[in-house]
């Protein structure tokens, strides 16, 4: 058996977060690990919906009050909802993947007090910096968003108009933009093998 665990991607948009944590889902999943993966694409669309999505919905009151967007403070807001449901998910037995850009120092630094890491349970949470250099997330640009962030049509965007705080210490860090992701996710796995997760 295996008990819960988080593994927090971070990196700048486009560096592979997302594709990287499926495809250790995918391999743990096929070893029998209870695994879950939680990005922007399922995130941002209910538990942290717009505040446009929320309005159409519920009124245009609860989407001002409840709707997040990218400014600091809501995506200090996102990270600390996905904190707390990572934490419901871990006590349930999940190894749960996270792959949010989190892009500030302190924001991580809460998830891992408020996941327990560093503490009495060191390997609860494990953080993962996706280190892909800029120029190849903006050559990769596979919503347009730096080109549209570029032009100014994007208000903070990261690495562009907004800062990335890379991690001091993450226990691991992955060279995006020139391995494989076959490669890279079997380093993540091996990580977390040697560090006992799963
Ligand atoms: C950064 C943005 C922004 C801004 C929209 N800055 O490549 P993507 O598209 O799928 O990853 C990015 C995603 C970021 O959402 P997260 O929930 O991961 O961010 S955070 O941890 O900061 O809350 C990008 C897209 O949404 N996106 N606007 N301004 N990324």
């Amino acid at each position: 058996g295996h008990r819960g665990a988080v593994v927090w991607f971070t990196g700048l948009s486009g560096s592979g977060k997302s594709t990287i944590a499926n495809a250790v889902d995918a391999k743990l999943h096929a070893a029998g690990v209870r695994t879950y993966v939680l990005d922007g694409d399922n995130f941002r669309h209910g538990i942290a919906a717009t505040p446009q999505a929320l309005a159409d919905q519920y009124g245009e009151e609860f989407g001002k009050r409840f709707g997040l967007g990218f400014a600091p403070e809501d995506r200090v807001e996102n990270m600390r909802r996905v904190s707390e449901v990572a934490k419901l998910m871990v006590d349930a037995g999940v190894v749960v993947l996270t792959a949010f850009v989190s892009p500030y120092r302190s924001e991580r630094d809460m998830a891992r007090r408020t996941l327990g890491g560093g503490a009495a349970d060191k390997g609860d949470f494990f953080e993962v910096f996706v280190d892909t250099p800029l120029e190849v997330c903006e050559q990769r640009d596979p919503k347009g968003l730096y080109k549209k962030a570029r032009a100014g049509e994007i208000k903070h965007f990261t690495g562009i108009s907004d800062p990335y705080e890379p991690p001091l210490a993450p226990e691991l860090t992955l060279a995006g933009g020139q391995t494989s992701v076959d490669e890279l996710s079997r380093e993540v796995i091996d990580a977390l093998r040697r560090h006992g997760v799963v």
